[in-house]
C-alpha cells in the first residue's frame, strides 16, 4: 500500500467525517483551480486535513461576524494556495464567499483573486502572495494580541495567531528576522503550521535547501515538533499541545502534496497547475469523493456550517464583557481597536507646532520629529514606537515610552533589532490586528531592506509609519553605501504611499499631522540628520504639508522663475531666490515636502504652485520623476549618481547642490525659455 492508501484508511476508519470534511475542502479547491484553468491545487488538497482539524477544533471565529476582535487570527503564507482559505470561508458559512465566488475563482471582480487580498475579501486577515510576509506580518500581529492583553486583560484579548506556511515561506531571508524576533519575545500564541510537502515548485526541496527546519526554530526559541498531516488524531493532539507552551510554536506537517491525485501527489506537477480532467476523475475514485464539482452534500455543509457557527456563543460572552466593562475602559478599548489618537494628540501637535514657529530652532528634522513624538507619545498611548537598532540615530524613543520584553508587553517601544524587514512586516501586522498604531525607524537607504512590506501595506492600505532618517548626503562621512539617491524616486513610484520630506521643524510637525491623520495608507517620513533652519512663512490656519506643495515665498508683482525643492533643500532654493534677487530676478520658492498629496490637490491650486515660469526642482538625490513637476524644459538640481564620504558641506559643494548651482540652473531655464533677449528685466 502506498503512504496515502494507508493513511486514508486510516482515516477512514477512526474519522470518516473529518476526512469527508477535509475532502469538500481539497475538491473544491481543484475543481475551482479546474474552472479557472489557473491556480494551485497542490498546497490546498495537501493541506485539507491540517486545516480541517484547525477550523473544527480550535479556530475561535464567527463566520457571522468576521471581525470580531477576539477572533483568532489565521494567515495564510503561502498564498499561492488561496483556494485552501476561500473553500474554507465558503463551507464555515462566510456570507460574502458564495460558492459562485469559488467558481469564478481569479476571474475579474471575483471575491477570489489568485493570492488573498486583505480588504478585498472578508475574512482574509493580511495580503499574502509574496512568500515569507504573511508569516512576518503574524509575528505583528501575535505581539500587538499579546500587548493589546496586556492593556485590556484575559476577558477582552486572548486568543491565537496561526500561520500557514510552507516551505517557499522558510526559504525566504524574512524568515528568519521573523522568527528569531517572534522566539526573542516569547510569543507564545503564535503557531505555524508547516506544509513540510518537500515540494517547490522547481521540484524537491533538496534540490536548494538542506536546511533541518526544526532545530532552526528550536534555536531561535521556538517549541517546534513533527507531525503526519494527513493523520486527524495526530495534528489535533500537536496543536493542542502547543497551545500550552510558553514559546511560539513550529509544526512541521508532513504531507503530500496534491494529496490524492493518483499520478501527480507527491510532485511539483501539482503545485501550479489546474490537474486535468482525468487525473480529476482519478482523484475523486481514489478519495471515495462521488459528489460533481461544487457540490457538497447537504449534512456534510451542515457540519461545516456547525463549525462557523462554533463560535458564536464565545462571541456574545465577550460582547457582554465588554458591555460589562466600566464606560472610560470600554472606549480606550474601541478607540484603540477603531485606531482612534484622541482629541489630545491633535492639540499636542498644534502646540509643538506654535513653538516651533516661535523659537525657530535649526535642528534636524530627525530631532524635529523627536520632539513631536516626545508630545503626542505623553498624551496617546495607542502609538507604538520601535527602530530596527537605530534608537539613537532615528530618534524615535520617548520619555513616555518603555520597551517592550519577552513575555512583558506592557511596553509601548519595540526593540526590532537588525531586522528592518520583519520590522515592517511586523508593523503591517500590528496595524491589520488593531489596538496601536506602529511606527519604526531606520535609515533612509535602508529602506530597501523593507521595501517588499512597505508595498504590501500600500497595497492593502493599511497605516503604519516608517521614520526613515539620514535622507540624502547631507548624513556626510558614513559615505555613499549608507546616502540614498534613488530611494525617494523608489518609493515615490509605489502606489499609495505617502512619501513625505519635511523642510524643517515647522513642516515636520506638518507631516506627522498627516501621516496620523491617512487611515488608510502608509506613509514613510524621510528626516535630515542635519540641522536646517525653520524658514519664513505666511501664517497659515490649514496644515500646508496636508497640500502636498505650497508657495514658501513669492515675489512682488510676478515671478521670473519657481524654484521647487523639498527637505534640505528647501534652505539652499531660498538661498537661491536670494542671489537671483540681487541680480534681478524674481524666483518664488515651492517646497514640496508630499507629490502624492500634491498630485491629488485641484487643477487651478497645482497651477497657482508652479506657476507659469521656468521651473528649477532641487532634490540631493536622482531625478526619478521630477520631469513631471518641472516639465521638459526645467531644470534638475540633484545627484546623478552615488554619494561619496566626506562632510557633508563638502559633498553638497563637491556634487554641485549649491545656491550658486541654483542660481545658474535659473538663468539656464530663463533663457531656454526666453532665448533673445536672455533676461527680462525687472
Ligand atoms: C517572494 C516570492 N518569491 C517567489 C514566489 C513564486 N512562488 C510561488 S509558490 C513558490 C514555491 C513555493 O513552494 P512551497 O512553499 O513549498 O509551496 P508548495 O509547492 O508546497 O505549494 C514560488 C517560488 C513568490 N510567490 N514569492
Amino acid at each position: 500500500m502506498t503512504v496515502h492508501a494507508i493513511t486514508a484508511s486510516k482515516m477512514l476508519q477512526t474519522l470518516p467525517s473529518h476526512l469527508a470534511m477535509a475532502n469538500a475542502v481539497r475538491f473544491l479547491a481543484a475543481d475551482a483551480v479546474e474552472e479557472a484553468k489557473s491556480g494551485h491545487p497542490g498546497m490546498p488538497m495537501g493541506m485539507a486535513d491540517v486545516a480541517t482539524v484547525l477550523f473544527s477544533r480550535f479556530l475561535k471565529f464567527d463566520a457571522a461576524d468576521p471581525r470580531w476582535p477576539d477572533r483568532d487570527r489565521l494567515v495564510l503564507s503561502a498564498g499561492h494556495g488561496s483556494m485552501l482559505l476561500y473553500a474554507l470561508l465558503h463551507l464555515t458559512g462566510f456570507e460574502a464567499m458564495t460558492l459562485d465566488e469559488l467558481q469564478h475563482f481569479r476571474q475579474w471582480g471575483s471575491k477570489t483573486p489568485g493570492h488573498p487580498e486583505y480588504g478585498h475579501t472578508e475574512g482574509v486577515e493580511t495580503t499574502t502572495g509574496p512568500l515569507g510576509q504573511g508569516l512576518a506580518t503574524a509575528v505583528g500581529m501575535a505581539l500587538a494580541e499579546r500587548m493589546l492583553n496586556a492593556r485590556f486583560g484575559d476577558e477582552l484579548v486572548d486568543h491565537f495567531t496561526y500561520v500557514i506556511a510552507g516551505d517557499g515561506c522558510l526559504m525566504e531571508g524574512i524568515s528568519h528576522e521573523a522568527i528569531s524576533l517572534a522566539g526573542h519575545l516569547k510569543l507564545a500564541r503564535l503557531i505555524v503550521l508547516f506544509d513540510d510537502n518537500h515540494i517547490t515548485i522547481d521540484g524537491a526541496t533538496s534540490l536548494s535547501c538542506s536546511d533541518d527546519q526544526l532545530i532552526r526554530f528550536l534555536a531561535s526559541g521556538w517549541s517546534v515538533r513533527r507531525v503526519d498531516g494527513h493523520d486527524h488524531d495526530a495534528i489535533a493532539q500537536a496543536i493542542g499541545e502547543e497551545r500550552e507552551t510558553n514559546r511560539p510554536s513550529l509544526i512541521a506537517c508532513r504531507t503530500i502534496i496534491g494529496y490524492g491525485a493518483p499520478t501527480r501527489q507527491g510532485t511539483e506537477k501539482v503545485h501550479g497547475a489546474p490537474l486535468g480532467a482525468d487525473e480529476l476523475a482519478k482523484a475523486r475514485a481514489a478519495l471515495h469523493w462521488p459528489h460533481p464539482p461544487f457540490e457538497i452534500p447537504e449534512e456534510l455543509l451542515a457540519r461545516w456550517r456547525a463549525v462557523g457557527a462554533r463560535g458564536r456563543i464565545a462571541r456574545h460572552r465577550w460582547m457582554e464583557r465588554l458591555e460589562q466593562r466600566d464606560e472610560f475602559e470600554r472606549e480606550s478599548f474601541e478607540d484603540a481597536l477603531a485606531g482612534e489618537l484622541g482629541s489630545a494628540v491633535g492639540f499636542a501637535l498644534r502646540e509643538i507646532e506654535s513653538a516651533f514657529a516661535d523659537r525657530r530652532p535649526t535642528i534636524a528634522t530627525r530631532q524635529a520629529s523627536q520632539q513631536v513624538l516626545e508630545a503626542i507619545t505623553q498624551v496617546s498611548s495607542n502609538l507604538l514606537g520601535g527602530s530596527a537598532d537605530l534608537t539613537h540615530s532615528n530618534l524615535t524613543l520617548t520619555c513616555a515610552q518603555q520597551p517592550v520584553r519577552p513575555g512583558a508587553y506592557d511596553g509601548n517601544y519595540i526593540h526590532y533589532g537588525i531586522r528592518e524587514h520583519a520590522m515592517a512586516a511586523a508593523m503591517n501586522g500590528i496595524a491589520l490586528h488593531g489596538g496601536f498604531i506602529p511606527y519604526g525607524g531606520t535609515f533612509l537607504a535602508f529602506s530597501d531592506y523593507s521595501r517588499p512590506a512597505i508595498r504590501l501595506a500600500a497595497l492593502m492600505g493599511v497605516r503604519v509609519i516608517h521614520v526613515m532618517t539620514h535622507d540624502s548626503i547631507g548624513l556626510g562621512e558614513d559615505g555613499p553605501t549608507h546616502q540614498p539617491v534613488e530611494h525617494l524616486a523608489s518609493l515615490r513610484a509605489i502606489p499609495n504611499l505617502l512619501v513625505f520630506r519635511p523642510a524643517d521643524a515647522i513642516e515636520t510637525a506638518q507631516a506627522w499631522d498627516c501621516a496620523l491623520r491617512e487611515t488608510r495608507r502608509p506613509s514613510v517620513l524621510c528626516l535630515s540628520r542635519q540641522a536646517l533652519p525653520v524658514q519664513p512663512r505666511a501664517f497659515a490656519t490649514e496644515n500646508p504639508v496636508a497640500r502636498g506643495a505650497y508657495v514658501l515665498f513669492e515675489p512682488e508683482k510676478r515671478r521670473d522663475v519657481t524654484l521647487i525643492a523639498t527637505g534640505s533643500e528647501v534652505a539652499i532654493a531660498a538661498q537661491a531666490s536670494e542671489l537671483l534677487a540681487a541680480r534681478g530676478l524674481r524666483a518664488a520658492v515651492v517646497s514640496a515636502p508630499c507629490f502624492e498629496l500634491f498630485e491629488r490637490q485641484p487643477a487651478n491650486y497645482r497651477a497657482d504652485v508652479l506657476g507659469n515660469a521656468p521651473r528649477v526642482g532641487v532634490e540631493a538625490a536622482v531625478e526619478g520623476l521630477w520631469r513631471k513637476w518641472i516639465g521638459d524644459t526645467g531644470e534638475f538640481v540633484g545627484m546623478s549618481g552615488f554619494g561619496a564620504s566626506a562632510p557633508a558641506s563638502e559633498l553638497y559643494s563637491r556634487f554641485g547642490i549649491t545656491a550658486e548651482a541654483i542660481a545658474a540652473a535659473a538663468e539656464r531655464a530663463l533663457a531656454r525659455a526666453h532665448p533673445s533677449p536672455v533676461r527680462m528685466p525687472v
